[in-house]
């Protein structure tokens, strides 16, 4: 088995919890956050057999958006400074993904 870990955005979370239902995909969604804009986003733990692996990412790549945000340097670095310079645009996703091995799996 194969633990997907999937941080996507907030926008793309409800459809694609939608599709995983669908398909019969069991997920478990944690709200969290990006380090770098500190704006939520949604983290989805999906237990898959292997053979499951590259259905679930398809299904992420075609729910996933990327977007562009702006974001100001101050919000960032998380001070306040007299430094008012211009916001610059980031693009953010579609989805960040990690494939890890699952030693053993238990429902109790
Ligand atoms: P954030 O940390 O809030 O990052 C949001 C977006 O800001 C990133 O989009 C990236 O385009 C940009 N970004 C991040 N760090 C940057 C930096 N030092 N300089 C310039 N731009 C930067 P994504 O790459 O699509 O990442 C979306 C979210 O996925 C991230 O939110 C974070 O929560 C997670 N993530 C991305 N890479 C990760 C990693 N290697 N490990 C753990 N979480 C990760």
């Amino acid at each position: 088995m194969k633990l997907i870990i999937a941080i996507v955005q907030n926008k793309d979370a409800g459809k694609l919890r939608t599709k995983f239902v669908e398909n019969n995909i069991m997920a478990t969604k944690l709200a969290s956050s990006g380090s770098f804009l500190k704006t939520g986003n949604v983290t989805y733990l999906l237990a898959v057999q292997e053979t499951e692996v590259e259905k679930v990412l398809e299904i992420i790549k075609e729910n996933c958006s990327t977007r562009k945000q702006y974001v100001s340097p101050t919000s960032v670095l998380g001070i306040d400074t007299n430094d008012h310079s211009a916001p610059y645009e980031v693009q953010v996703g579609g989805a960040t993904v990690m494939i890890l091995p699952i030693e053993a799996f238990h429902q109790f």
